[in-house]
């Protein structure tokens, strides 16, 4: 499309990113022979004997669980504050390629915890990956904590009052709280316990739903979790009353559409409710979700939506104003990125 240029010029701003999902194949392969983690033999996954064969099988997810396993043995390579300090490099290198102003990237403490790996590691690299994009790029960056809902709740609740936990949330190198992983089944008001200590902590919320789960999932993650946005929320159009007072409310989803490609929540890209969603006033933003993994940054979502919907210059400049609006950070930067 011409408008590629313009989609590459317009300040950009990502809000669902998970930092796991950014780990290349390239970086997967480097970090396992430098930590010695040994990665499931050839034998029963042929998929790991190299870079390419893991790229063809990401070409086959059939699901969101389907590739969650990759995504969970991917990352457990992941194991020094310099390896978290890489990953998150990796991504906001891309991300200012592809024109990223302001990020606010996803990480999963649970599945790091679990293998032994402190929260304050997982920090500090990412924390340090953080003051080099903003010195390096003039990125401005937050992280938000995900926990996973295919662990038990009370794993979720004891990681959530973890004291290194809680300081992060005090002292603002974490800004808020997310809810991710397998949905089929695992209804978001399960985690209300976690959200609604949050909430007066000045802790930000959202929650993945929609993607795989019913639009009921989405009531339940505003009504109940007192979420301010939705990640993915494409099942939304299936409840027009929903959508009404979605667009009423004024919260904002976090779309990912190659990403609902990839794991065949929609048939092809025309299926994502984009038009939709403009037509019924519904803000969101376009994101990458998991880029290492779908083969698509932020600006191949945007190009792809491009050729899939044709949208107009002023609906692209009005979606990249929706997403700094939206934005977890003050006015002053806010105004800096209008
Ligand atoms: C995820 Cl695409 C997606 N959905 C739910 N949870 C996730 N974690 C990482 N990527
Ligand atoms: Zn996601």
């Amino acid at each position: 499309s011409p408008l590629h240029p313009l989609l590459h010029r317009l300040p950009k701003t990502e809000h669902h990113i998970h930092v796991e999902g950014a780990l290349t194949p390239s970086l997967l392969f480097t970090l396992a022979s430098r930590n010695n983690i040994t990665l499931p033999p050839t034998d029963q996954d042929a998929s790991f004997a190299s870079q390419d064969a893991l790229l063809a099988r990401y070409q086959r997810f059939t699901s969101l669980d389907d590739f969650l396993h990759y995504y969970y043995v991917g990352m457990s390579v992941l194991i020094h504050a310099a390896d978290y300090e890489a990953l998150a490099w990796d991504y906001f290198t891309r991300a200012h390629a592809d024109g990223v102003r302001h990020a606010e990237v996803f990480f999963d403490p649970q599945a790091h915890l679990s293998r032994g790996v402190a929260y304050a590691t997982v920090l500090a690299g990412l924390t340090r990956a953080k003051e080099r994009a903003k010195s390096e790029f003039g990125i401005s960056v937050e992280f938000v904590c995900c926990f996973l809902r295919h662990l038990p709740v009370p794993d979720s609740v004891a990681t959530f009052g973890l004291p290194e936990v809680r300081a992060s949330f005090e002292d603002g190198r974490v800004i808020g709280i997310g809810l991710d992983s397998t949905e089929k089944d695992m209804p978001p008001s399960k985690w209300e316990e976690i959200y609604k200590a949050a909430g007066p902590l000045g802790v930000r919320r959202t929650a993945h739903a929609g993607e795989e789960g019913p639009a009921g999932y989405i009531a339940e993650a505003i009504d109940t979790l007192g979420c301010e946005r939705i990640d993915h929320g494409l099942r939304l159009v299936e409840d027009p009353d929903l959508m009404k007072r979605v667009a009423e409310k004024g919260i904002m989803l976090t779309l990912c559409p190659i990403s609902n490609v990839f794991l065949k929540c929609v048939k092809n890209m025309k299926e994502v409710p984009i038009r939709k969603l403009l037509d019924a006033g519904v803000k969101f933003s376009i994101n990458s979700d998991d880029p290492a993994y779908f083969g698509g940054y932020i600006l191949d979502n945007y190009c792809a939506v491009q050729d899939a919907f044709d949208l107009s210059v002023e609906e692209w400049q009005r979606i990249c104003r929706t997403g700094i609006e939206g934005s977890w950070c003050g006015q002053a930067r806010k105004n800096e990125l209008l």
